[in-house]
């Protein structure tokens, strides 16, 4: 029995119960016999969930990036580690050798120490998905330095706050970006951000659209002739397992993104692990996820998991409808895809269109289909799983988040039976828990409740950069000695989990995390609003769309209503991005309030999906009245 790589529903069952009873030995025989260590541990797990405070391998000492690249040169130096496929189908594919990451990476590596880039140091990075945003997280990787990505959809303002709280020194980026049909100047955008972020000293710039940017004297730098000026060599900093690797920011439920920080050692044997038992990889497979590496989907299971197990990954600049609605079924049958992982946002948009787009495309090298992001719906899993698996491909529905680095709940493929909408069974060493609301477990099967996990797993984020108190209260103060999801799940007759969806203010519109606080923060910046709340109605497509309330100012009163509703989604995208633009727009008197004066966003959240029935008992509000309102005048 191999603990690494589960085969059957028996060997799961084998494997899950050992990790549980002793889930240090359990990983410490993962990292032992799979990774490579330059100092071995003192300890494989301390931790305490009250502190909380949890380190995992702690006193070893590796440098991932030998674990993702200089481990394989001897056995697959020239098999292709990235495959980059560009957003026109008219541009070459790229195929980046082990031998070939390894010398670029390190000329990235040389070029980042040579601008003064050290151990510790944060930087940031806001680049489409091309070949450089991979090369740049692991050459910060390589010397120690801590990566911040940050998405390229978010806007400059989004950009500066998060480059602001991590302290950045340098940015890097490209002249601009494809996106379809568009080209999009993200260069323009750092400019931007940077007039409200003094302390990045430097901006190394890639080229991809050969567009005529400005260039700041003395800050800004191209950086192909700083690559073409270094070796290709570069030694690894040997950095210690509980090091952190870097910083991604996810939204909550206050106006400030959360910047959940990961550490070295245990983020790699986890996402390593479930990279390969998720989508049971093998070595001659192309492995394809359509996420974007701004998003932890695409650090773990772009890059950090493939690269460990000396995969081969696809990285696609495009999107699913350019130059028509087949180019996800071309890639996978030029490249001869063989798991194939994507969001349940995108198999909705797709399965809206003619099937044509699919059965014309040779599929048949896929094995395994996976998804991630939010709750897949049971018209689109059968979708997926009759025209793009022919029924022969098992389904992953992984469920995790930005906080856990790795999949937590998913089925095994061709171990797990799986079940529509459901994510199945946890990882080994994945020991959740439904919690009622006065905090205690609820057991059995045929439950629901809030989902929480009882005990540490080697990919938990270690803090909230610069603020452990928030870490604290966020996910760790709700439950005692527990981690608390944020998400609702049910455990169905078989043990089976079910994930709801939030139970919190965040709200998930096409599988991005939106907290309502920060969208929240920019419409009151108009200055004709005086007070708003958003809350998510049901979507067919995006899976929720933003329904927003506003109260306006006097001033605003006359003002003309649809001019309006376009000024605050253009407010929304200045501060956040075009994702978080509103679908729905309505002025309201008031906002049904609490006595304590909280937002009563239960019953906003009912009107906005026209679920009137039950709207519970509004007699304790503070304004009951406004309600009545709100309902007539619905959009
Ligand atoms: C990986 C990722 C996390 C939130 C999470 C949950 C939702 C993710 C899901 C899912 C149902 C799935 N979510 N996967 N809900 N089924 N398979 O998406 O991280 O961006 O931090 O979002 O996404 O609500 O709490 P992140």
């Amino acid at each position: 029995m191999s603990n690494y790589h589960i085969k059957h529903l028996e060997e799961y069952f084998q494997v899950y119960r050992k990790s549980v009873r002793n889930p240090e030995a359990f990983w410490e025989e993962i990292a032992e016999e799979h990774f490579m260590w330059r100092k071995k541990w003192n300890s494989v797990l301390e931790y305490d969930f009250t502190k909380p405070e949890i380190k995992w391998f702690d006193g070893a000492q590796l440098n991932i990036t030998e674990n993702c690249i200089d481990r394989h040169l001897h056995i697959r130096g020239d098999k292709t580690a990235i495959l980059f496929e560009p957003n026109s189908p008219d541009e070459e594919a790229q195929h980046i050798t082990y031998r070939e990451l390894h010398a670029k990476v390190c000329q990235f590596a040389n070029v980042l120490k040579s601008q003064g880039i050290k151990k510790g140091d944060r930087v940031v990075i806001y680049l489409p998905m091309i070949p450089e945003l991979a090369i740049s997280i692991l050459a910060c990787a390589r010397i120690g330095a801590v990566h911040s990505v940050v998405f390229a959809g978010f806007s400059a303002i989004a950009l500066s706050t998060r480059i602001n709280d991590c302290d950045a020194k340098m940015v890097i980026t490209s002249d601009g970006s494809y996106r379809g049909a568009k080209t999009i100047d993200l260069k323009g955008i750092v400019d931007d951000a940077l007039e409200d972020s003094p302390g990045v000293a430097t901006v190394l710039v890639a080229k991809r659209i050969n567009s005529d940017i400005q260039m700041k004297e003395g800050r800004d730098k191209w950086l192909l002739p700083l690559l073409d000026a270094e070796s290709t060599e570069c030694e690894p900093e040997i950095m210690d397992a509980e090091d952190p690797l870097f910083i991604l920011y996810t939204s909550g439920s206050t106006g400030r993104p959360k910047g959940m920080l990961h550490t070295t050692g245990g983020y790699m044997v986890y996402t390593a692990y479930t990279f390969k038992n998720v989508f049971q990889y093998k070595e001659d497979d192309v492995y394809w996820c359509t996420a974007d590496i701004g998003w932890i989907t695409g650090h773990s299971y772009i890059v950090y998991g493939p690269l460990a197990n000396g995969a081969t990954t696809v990285m696609f600049e495009g999107v699913p409808s350019y130059p028509d609605f087949g180019r996800f079924w071309e890639v996978v049958q030029k490249h001869k895809v063989t798991q194939f992982y994507t969001a349940p946002t995108a198999i909705r948009a797709l399965a809206k269109e003619n099937l044509d787009f699919v059965t014309k495309y040779d599929l048949s090298s896929l094995k395994v289909l996976g998804t991630v992001g939010e709750p897949i719906n049971e018209e689109a899993w059968h979708w997926y799983n009759d025209h793009v698996g022919d029924k022969k491909c098992p389904i992953v529905d992984t469920w995790w988040q930005t906080e856990t680095g790795g999949i937590l709940i998913s089925p095994i493929p061709f171990a797990t039976p799986t079940k529509p909408t459901y994510a199945t069974l946890p990882m080994p060493g994945i020991q959740p828990a439904l919690m009622d609301e006065n905090g205690k477990e609820i057991f059995g099967n045929q439950v629901d409740g809030r989902l929480c996990i009882k005990f540490p797993w080697p990919s938990i984020a270690r803090t909230i950069w610069g603020d452990h108190k928030r870490y604290k209260d966020t996910y760790f103060s709700a439950f005692q000695d527990m981690y608390f999801t944020g998400d609702g799940a049910l455990r169905d007759e078989v043990g089976y989990y079910r994930i709801t969806g939030r139970v919190d203010d965040v709200i998930i519109v096409s599988g991005h995390n939106l907290g309502t606080a920060p969208i929240e923060d920019a419409i009151n910046e108009h200055p004709a609003v005086a007070e708003s709340a958003i809350v998510g109605f049901p979507h067919d497509i995006k899976g929720n769309a933003l329904y927003g309330y506003v109260i306006l100012k006097e001033t605003g009163e006359s003002r003309d209503r649809e001019n309006l509703k376009k000024e605050i989604n253009q407010v929304i995208t200045e501060h956040i991005g075009p994702i978080a633009k509103l679908d729905k727009i309505q002025f309201v008197p008031g906002l049904p309030k609490t006595r304590s004066g909280k937002i009563m966003r239960r019953i906003l959240r009912k009107i906005a999906s026209n679920d009137m029935g039950n709207l519970g008992d509004t007699s304790t509000l503070l304004n009951p009245e406004v309600v009545e309102n709100i309902i007539q005048e619905r959009l």
